[in-house]
């Protein structure tokens, strides 16, 4: 019996390139020189994508695959699958949720800690000889029994609530509404004053068109020259062009990003900033939770194709 045929939108590790390729007649987006002539002739022999977070699936690359039954997302977001096309054609989705969730969490504290230490300007300044040419380091900024607020306490926004609790901080979040599951935590609807409230600001909710730019100029404004902006999520939760004037002339006192607009072609004005830390889109980047991500990528193709219950449906 043939194999089923996948377009597969980006690279995925060896170990999951071996048993893709096994199962199914793997087409590679990615690798084609002319997309358009690609998906012309394989694209009506496509019955599943799998794909990544950040690459998703558009309208174009949906209709250009008309027997397409199942979209497979290698991570949790999935902004970037035009869910309206596959609601018009009932075309299912899937992500990979749970799997990732404390190494997004790890990381989001570790790039509040690092950044309110200097981690890396301190690790360069011993790399460097400054220590002993320039002597002790400059003193940098407490975290622990600070103020932090996290936009969207969602299952990575309570992971990182749970790790702040280790650090005895006052934690406020903000969401669609008050969550049971955190009475003890303080709940403020508006981002603005969520902002306000804060020293640490933890952007943590799924991206969609409702939360474009959720993080606007008035929310950097009341976090202020010195509160810290930390991102996990997208790009798109976040007004960049705001963010990048604010750090510049001071009115944020800095930020630590994971993910960018157009990444990894990042705004070069990033780069000129020493008060943002840059990270590649690596939260979920770790060898144990990027095979887990894999197997639910494959599980939900297989269970698909088995006409079984998908494991991690979207819709
Ligand atoms: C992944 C992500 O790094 O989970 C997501 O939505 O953005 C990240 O965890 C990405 O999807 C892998 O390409």
């Amino acid at each position: 019996m043939n194999k089923p045929v996948i377009l597969q939108m980006g690279a995925y590790p060896e170990w999951d390139e071996v048993p893709l390729n096994e199962q199914y007649d793997v087409r590679r987006y990615f690798e084609a020189g002319d997309k358009a002539a690609f998906l012309a002739n394989c694209g009506p022999l496509v019955r599943g994508i799998a794909t990544r977070g950040e690459l998703g699936a558009s309208r174009q690359i949906i209709e250009a695959c008309p027997n397409l039954e199942v979209i497979s997302v290698y991570g949790v977001g999935f902004d970037a699958v035009d869910l309206a096309a596959c609601r018009e054609r009932g075309i299912r989705v899937t992500n990979t949720p749970d799997v990732l969730t404390g190494d997004v969490a790890d990381l989001g504290v570790a790039m509040a800690l690092a950044v309110a230490r200097g981690i890396v300007g301190a690790e360069a300044w011993v790399r460097d000889g400054s220590w002993t040419e320039k002597g002790n380091y400059p003193l940098q900024r407490r975290i622990w029994g600070k103020k932090a607020g996290i936009l969207g306490l969602g299952r990575i926004g309570y992971e990182i609530a749970q790790r702040l609790r280790g650090f005895g901080m006052d934690i406020a979040y903000s969401d669609v509404a008050a969550k049971d599951y955190a009475a003890d935590l303080t709940f403020i609807a508006d981002p603005v004053e969520l902002a306000r409230h804060s020293e640490f600001l933890f952007v943590a909710l799924a991206a969609s068109e409702a939360t474009r730019h959720i993080v606007s100029d008035a929310v950097i404004e009341a976090l202020g020259p010195e509160g810290v902006l930390i991102n996990v999520s997208r790009a798109s939760n976040i007004d960049e062009e705001a963010l990048i004037s604010a750090l510049k002339d001071g009115r944020l006192g800095a930020a630590a990003l994971d993910v960018f607009v157009g990444e990894p072609a990042i705004d070069p004005r990033f780069r000129a900033l020493p008060n943002v830390l840059l990270q590649p889109h690596q939260a979920s980047g770790t060898i144990e939770t990027r095979k887990a991500m894999g197997e639910l990528v494959r599980g939900n193709l297989a269970a698909h194709f088995a006409g079984q219950p998908l494991l991690t449906p979207v819709n």
